[in-house]
């Protein structure tokens, strides 16, 4: 196994990238603001997973935090992003390009949520193909809170994740959900003991690195191709499903049996 820092000028480097076989494990590692993304920490994230992703050895990457968080989204105190004073422009330069990146990974991508996942933290670890949390981490939707709506793919993925009402309830109150609510209400993959929370992201990791990283790859792509619409395809497709329905006879025996006040007998195939 070997260590390596992303960038070798900096004694405290914002990001540590190792080698475990043909894993690779990167660790969010600025533990004193909870691993909070900064310029500096975007500025070797991405390409850390780039290289990742173009290394034909590289077959899975773990993503981890130092301390005793995992990810508190946004660092609100970098100055390298107040001097950014409009936010979109943040969002398009750092959050839209890691959370594709990670979604376009040609090998599996598994989060190892060590503790509170916040804001963008939440959302970069449920980019992710599978999300282990420790028994003592949580997950906040902290945007709300702070007058902005959830980013880095949350929109997208909350719902698909948990449905519509749990995805605004979890978006609009920013409220603490615990790692073990997470798991049962299907927003991450797996809630284990604190202790365990890195041998078994490291086994599935170990174990998915020696599966076809093609299927694995296809599969995630046809999984996500096959269920997106937006609101207003559902809607025309409502209205042309609703239409042809409304002229079928089973439609016809529903409304009369119900005016009748008996029970319908449906008969159309
Ligand atoms: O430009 C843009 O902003 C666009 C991008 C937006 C994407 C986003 O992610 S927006 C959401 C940003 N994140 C938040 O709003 C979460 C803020 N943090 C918290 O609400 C809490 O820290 C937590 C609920 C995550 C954890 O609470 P707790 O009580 O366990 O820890 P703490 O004491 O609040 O935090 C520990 C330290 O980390 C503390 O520093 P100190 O006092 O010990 O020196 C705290 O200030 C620091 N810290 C935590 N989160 C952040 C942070 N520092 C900077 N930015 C943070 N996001």
């Amino acid at each position: 196994m070997t260590q390596t820092t992303a960038s070798s000028a900096a004694v405290e480097p914002p990001l540590l990238v190792r080698r475990q076989g043909a894993v690779t494990v990167l660790t969010l590692n600025r533990p004193a603001s909870l691993n909070s993304f900064t310029a500096a920490m975007h500025s070797l994230l991405l390409p850390a997973l780039q290289a990742a992703a173009e290394d034909v050895s590289v077959r899975a990457v773990v993503i981890t935090g130092a301390g005793r968080g995992f990810c508190a989204g946004q660092d609100l105190a970098d100055p390298a992003m107040a001097a950014n004073a409009d936010v979109g422009a943040v969002v398009e330069r750092f959050y839209k390009p890691l959370a594709e990146r990670v979604r376009t990974m040609p090998v599996p991508v598994i989060a190892a949520v060590n503790g509170v996942a916040a804001g963008a933290g939440a959302n970069f670890a449920l980019c992710c193909d599978f999300v282990f949390a420790a028994r003592s981490a949580s997950f906040i939707q902290a945007f709300s809170k702070i007058g902005l709506i959830p980013d880095c793919g949350g929109t997208w993925l909350l719902p698909r994740l948990v449905g519509r009402a749990r995805a605004l309830g979890l978006a609009m109150t920013g409220d603490k959900l615990p790692a073990e609510e997470a798991e049962r209400i299907g927003l991450i993959w797996k809630c284990v003991d604190d202790a365990q929370l890195m041998e078994q992201a490291m086994a599935l990791a170990t174990r998915l690195a020696g599966m076809s990283s093609k299927a694995l790859a296809e599969t995630r792509l046809a999984i996500d191709a096959a269920v997106p619409m937006d609101f207003a395809t559902a809607l025309g497709r409502e209205a042309e499903v609703q239409g042809r329905m409304g002229r079928g006879p089973d439609f016809a025996e529903g409304v009369a049996a119900f005016l009748a006040k008996r029970p319908a007998v449906f008969k159309d195939r």
